[in-house]
């Protein structure tokens, strides 16, 4: 079973959340242990990157001591064409569509596709679009932020996403953001396209959690409230069993 038909298959039954590590942010012994703690609290999927560029190796690195303490599967969240690994399950093969940068529409992906067709890793492909305030991903990835009230032009993307064949559809309000993407977009958003809706950036709390998920999200990333708690598995839990119990 490919890692995108387990991801179609979950979100078919229900609400999906996945934790993003970004190796940039710790040493690896903490990774692994935030990985090894997110699984414990019931977490779906791994996702490891960012927007800070690190090179293949420590994504190795990092990607093969996660998997010899975890049973979860492992996606590469790409902030680059060197972020990836052989090591992973799959590799969302994302265009950040809402850049003003080429490089980060199509440029990283055409000097990766080679490698990842020689590696035969599974890529995903993805629409991903960051909305105001954007955080590091919005600067790096040099974005015409989405408003918060940009609800023709995230219909726009998402829509073109699903119409130029990307299998999911990211909505990012930037790693470590004060404020979600706006719940009334993703609803919206969620009524025009068929294909699974992801929402992350700035999902600290239960509340703010099901709000998203409420709304349409089908996939739920939370990243920074699990780099920064003390008890991971604490701090996760309540998040992700208000994911999984949302309608
Ligand atoms: C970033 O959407 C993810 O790409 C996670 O955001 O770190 O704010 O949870 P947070």
């Amino acid at each position: 079973m490919t890692v995108y038909s387990e991801i179609l298959s979950l979100t078919k039954t229900r609400k999906v959340h996945m934790t993003l590590i970004d190796p940039a942010s710790q040493d690896i012994d903490r990774s692994c242990g935030i990985a090894m703690e997110a699984e414990k609290a019931g977490t779906d999927f791994l996702m490891i990157g960012g927007s800070t560029e690190i090179n293949e190796e420590a994504m190795d690195e990092t990607i093969k001591e996660i998997r010899k303490k975890c049973l979860k599967k492992i996606i590469i969240f790409p902030g680059s064409s060197s972020m990836i690994s052989r090591y992973a399950d799959a590799i969302y093969f994302m265009s950040l569509m809402n850049s003003r940068n080429p490089e980060f529409i199509v440029g990283h992906q055409a000097k990766a596709a080679p490698y990842l067709k020689k590696m035969g890793i599974e890529t995903i492909p993805m629409g991903y679009l960051v909305f105001h305030p954007g955080m590091t991903v919005g600067k790096v990835g040099e974005a015409n932020l989405i408003d918060n009230d940009g609800m023709e032009n995230a219909i726009g993307y998402s829509l073109t996403a699903e119409m130029m064949g990307m299998k999911l559809v990211y909505l990012e309000a930037g790693s470590g953001s004060p404020v979600t993407v706006n719940p009334e977009i993703v609803s919206e958003v969620k009524k025009k396209i068929s294909i699974p809706l992801i929402v992350g950036g700035g999902i600290r709390t239960p509340e703010n959690a099901k709000r998203i998920a409420d709304s349409g999200a089908d996939i739920i990333v939370t990243g920074t409230i699990a780099e920064k708690a003390d008890k991971v598995r604490d701090a996760l839990r309540p998040i992700i069993d208000a994911v999984i119990n949302s309608q």
